[in-house]
């Protein structure tokens, strides 16, 4: 287990490299060029600045998280090709400067979706929270007011130019389902896996967050049966999956402890993050102890340890502590808490390998 932290940049984040030093067993930033426009090249000079600097805490980099896709690709536009090449460029030019792996997600406008960002927790913190009713009757603009009005930051996957837009996308999403959605992802991977493989990078897809259909557009990474089609389309090793915790889990129907049984072998990068789902599909995000929620963190990182796994693992999103003013799901503190139960966990099933050898 190679643990790594989140970080969205000098100018972007309100929580430091220098912060991020003095969490224990942490040993790579999670990185990606975030101000840089969905569909254009990362040139190598600007990916070279943010890596030099965040390697000059100590850190690795061998992780990007996201290379986001354009909607002309989620779509099957007729310029998808020059995107598509676009996406290329950067696979190879990450590659040059180590990155193994490269997560992505394939959700058509909206990455991860909530309805409120800062709900209050019976303990004091607030928290991420999903309400079920409330976006299916709700505007999407609403839900857009909701997201930008939380934070001054730009959130990931929600890149101002694509919001402006947003009338015009749902009007071409229409043409758009879940079949039409495999296709276009067949087209984008048997275009790009072969790069990746060629330069020894790993694609590694994030499921939907939440992982079902919201405001009517298709959603297709859900749950195992998707992971099994995402096998057939292709064998490479660069054909590859982010396992989340809280994403694929918010649905109870997917045992993350079996998902880690069957796939972890296919994550080279894991978010792992605890939800409290409610009876009528509501979801909060909680702390990542596993009491706390619903999923069970402690069997994941129990399989994980049983493969010996050693890939990169990050916690997910956390709660707001303390007063901290920070992104949505992005402060420090209880990605700190949440790192510590995670090492905490591997060095139980550590020892009591070693009692049982
Ligand atoms: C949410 C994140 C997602 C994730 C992308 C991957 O906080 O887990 O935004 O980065 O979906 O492309």
């Amino acid at each position: 287990m190679n643990i790594t932290f989140r970080w969205y940049g000098k100018d972007n984040d309100t929580v430091t490299l220098e912060q991020v030093k003095q969490i224990p067993g942490t040993k790579g930033i999670v990185w990606a060029l975030h101000q840089k426009p969905v569909g254009e090249v990362w040139e190598k000079e600007e990916i070279k600045k943010e890596i030099d600097y965040i390697q000059s805490f100590g850190f690795h980099t061998d992780v990007v998280e996201s290379v986001n896709v354009h909607e002309s690709i989620k779509l099957g536009n007729e310029d998808r090709y020059r995107y598509i090449e676009n996406y290329k460029e950067t696979i190879r030019n990450l590659a040059e400067f180590g990155v193994k792996v490269i997560c992505y997600n394939f959700m058509p406008i909206f990455d991860w979706t909530r309805t409120e960002m800062f709900h209050p927790l019976e303990d004091g913190s607030t928290a991420l929270f999903f309400e079920k009713a409330k976006v299916h009757g709700l505007d999407p603009q609403e839900l857009i007011r909701t997201v930008s009005e939380a934070s001054d930051l730009t959130l990931p996957g929600w890149e101002p130019e694509k919001m402006e837009r947003i009338t015009e996308l749902f009007e071409a999403y229409k043409e758009v389902d879940e079949e039409q959605l495999w296709t276009n992802l067949e087209v984008f991977l048997k275009e790009i896996l072969p790069v990746a493989e060629a330069c020894g990078i790993k694609m590694a897809i994030h499921p939907d967050d939440p992982p079902w259909s919201i405001f009517g557009l298709p959603r297709i990474i859900t749950g195992e049966e998707s992971y099994e089609r995402l096998i057939a389309i292709s064998d490479s090793p660069s054909n590859a999956f982010t396992m989340c915790t809280g994403s694929m889990g918010a649905n109870p129907n997917n045992d993350m402890v079996q998902v880690a049984r069957k796939y972890a072998s296919r994550a080279p990068f894991s978010h792992i993050r605890n939800v409290r789902i409610y009876d009528n599909g509501d979801f909060v995000e909680t702390s990542h102890y596993t009491q706390d929620g619903s999923i069970d963190i402690k069997g994941v990182v129990e399989e994980l340890h049983r493969q010996n796994y050693d890939g990169y693992v990050r916690p997910d999103h956390g709660r707001h502590l303390w007063g901290e003013v920070c992104r949505p799901g992005y402060g420090l503190y209880d990605r700190a808490l949440g790192i510590m139960y995670l090492l905490g966990l591997w060095d139980g099933y550590e020892t009591k390998k070693k009692d049982s050898a």
